[in-house]
């Protein structure tokens, strides 16, 4: 056809996920084994890896007392935001992740920590996560991945909000490195 246009693409957004467990899977084994097949269950057809953390221990924080094994990935991906959701949840399900207990120890617990497209907030999604810059857990993993990212809220880089959560509490039990 002449005049054909070819079929729009759908621009795609970046997203960073973080990745918590604190509970062994039968078939994977620890916290850390889990995080590592949670990280290649994430690539799919409209899922794009781009980079991921290192996976750090991090003592718990809230009534469970298992240590977390702590990852983030930034993933590339035409998905909206519901829609990356709704699949973060899926894969949640397929590790065996038990809901209704919040803040129960978990198989697998995956968090939208950051979009390209900004904020977004709705009765089911925040973005950027609430939590994030109070976590070292958190923060220490995503600036491995993203230190130049700016929180469109706060208007501070991943590295300053890691930073000043240092500064806050010079001695910072939440996270260590492994
Ligand atoms: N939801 C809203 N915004 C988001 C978002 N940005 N990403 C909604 C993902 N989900 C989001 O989540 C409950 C609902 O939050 C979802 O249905 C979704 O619609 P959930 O994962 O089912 O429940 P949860 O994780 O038990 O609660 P919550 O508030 O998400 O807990 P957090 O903040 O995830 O904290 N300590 C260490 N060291 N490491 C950890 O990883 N994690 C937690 C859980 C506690 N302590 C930890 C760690
Ligand atoms: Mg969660």
């Amino acid at each position: 056809m002449a005049n054909a246009t070819p079929p729009s693409k759908v621009p795609l957004a970046l997203y960073a996920i973080g990745l918590g467990s604190n509970r062994r899977h039968a078939r994977f084994g620890d916290p850390r084994h889990v995080l590592m097949a949670a990280l290649a269950a994430l690539e799919g057809e409209d899922i794009e890896a781009v980079d991921a953390s290192p996976i750090i221990a991090s003592d718990p924080i809230g009534p469970s007392r298992r240590r977390y094994a702590n990852a983030v990935a930034l993933v590339a991906s035409p998905l909206s935001p519901l829609e990356m959701l709704d699949r973060l949840q899926a894969i949640e399900a397929d590790f065996g992740r038990r809901t209704g207990q919040r803040w129960s120890a978990r198989t697998l617990d995956l968090d939208i920590l950051l979009w390209s497209g900004g904020a977004w907030s709705d009765a089911a999604l925040t973005i950027p996560h609430p939590a994030m810059t109070e976590r070292a857990f958190v923060l220490g993993p995503l600036r491995a991945v993203a230190p130049d990212w700016q929180h469109p809220l706060l208007g501070r880089t991943v590295r300053q909000l890691a930073a000043k959560l240092v500064r806050a509490k010079p001695v910072d039990r939440g996270a260590s490195a492994h």
